[in-house]
């Protein structure tokens, strides 16, 4: 099944930064889609459950050297 997550992610701050979180959360496996929002420091993410897990989406988000945790 299909969820959305919402994520707060700090440390943004360049257009940049947003766009390698974004081919970040979309590089991973059982992400459909990312939309990452710099002046919001917020991402929505779709990604099948089954796949992969809220935590995981907020661990590689921190791998590249963010601040993540889940908004909703
Ligand atoms: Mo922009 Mo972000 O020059 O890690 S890429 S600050």
């Amino acid at each position: 099944a299909t969820k959305r997550a919402e994520l707060r992610v700090e440390g943004m701050t360049c257009a940049a930064c947003s766009g390698a979180v974004t081919r970040a959360l979309e590089a991973r496996q059982g992400v459909r889609a990312a939309e990452v929002n710099l002046l919001r420091q917020r991402a929505s993410v779709d990604f099948d459950a089954a796949k992969v897990s809220e935590e995981d989406l907020c661990q590689l988000v921190e791998d590249i050297g963010f601040d993540a945790s889940l908004v909703s």
